[in-house]
């Protein structure tokens, strides 16, 4: 079970970066540099999806990276068309920070089937907006307002009723390629109520905001525009490396 592996990896070699690849044409031509970039970088798996795919080959971009990589590929689907057996896992995702019924229920009663049918690994996950100063496509896409960081009871909240739902895992999303991630007072803040393991994502740039992250609780990293923006092995291989053997208990 590849969420299990994870985390027997995180027990033995500390904090896990996940690549993220967005299956959408936008990156048709530079699709084999991305997934050469993440195959050099030492990520520790690999999330696939994206909140606006406009074209119907999602299935085709998935084969394509199951073809060319021997990391395990989780789907991070942005709703239900992305669903599919070139994976190993998906993310089931409830976007609690909204209070939009499509991304509460209605995406999962529609997928549950099909991801029942093809027997992939479920991983429930509680998915949580954060406010960042650029709107992100998560937030318009899903016509939901993410969460103020600076209610910080108000996020606790919300991450405790996560936890409290049986998810197994927390995502704190500041949106693709925003200009900030979560900020760090926050997330030691989340880590000393929550037990469930804490993924972030959105905005990670650098090593120092990864070793921060890190060392502020985040037990999974998602880097995602980074590598589309770089195709450079060396600039993400170094962050990989920066957060290895971290521990955060
Ligand atoms: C987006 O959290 C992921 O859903 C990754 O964000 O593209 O900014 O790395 P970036």
């Amino acid at each position: 079970m590849i969420f299990d592996k994870l985390e027997t990896q995180r027990n033995s070699k500390g904090t896990q970066v996940l690549a993220l690849i967005d299956p959408d044409v936008k990156n048709d031509n530079i699709f084999p540099q991305i997934i050469d970039t993440v195959n050099k970088s030492n990520f520790d798996g690999l999330l696939v999806g994206g909140s606006r795919i406009v074209d119907d080959n999602f299935n085709k971009r998935l084969l394509f990276i199951k073809e060319n990589t021997d990391l395990p590929i989780i789907l991070f689907p942005g709703d239900s068309s992305q669903i599919s057996d070139n994976a190993e896992a998906i993310l089931f995702l409830s976007l609690l920070s909204g209070r939009n019924p499509k991304y509460l229920i209605e995406e999962q009663v529609i997928s549950a089937r099909r991801i029942n049918d093809l027997n992939i690994e479920v991983i429930p996950t509680g998915y949580l907006l954060l406010k960042t100063e650029k709107k992100s496509a998560v937030e318009l896409i899903s016509n939901t307002t993410p969460l103020d960081m600076n209610n910080t009871n108000n996020v606790i909240d919300h991450c405790l009723a996560a936890q409290y739902m049986g998810n197994k895992l927390l995502f704190l999303e500041c949106g693709s390629n925003s200009d900030s991630s979560v900020e760090l007072s926050l997330l030691k803040q989340i880590k000393n109520k929550i037990t469930i393991p804490l993924m972030v994502g959105g905005g990670i740039k650098n090593k120092e905001m990864a070793l921060n992250l890190a060392e502020a609780g985040a037990s999974y990293l998602v880097i995602g525009s980074l590598i589309e923006q770089t195709l450079d092995f060396n600039i993400t291989l170094d962050i990989n490396q920066s957060v290895r053997g971290l521990y955060v208990s």
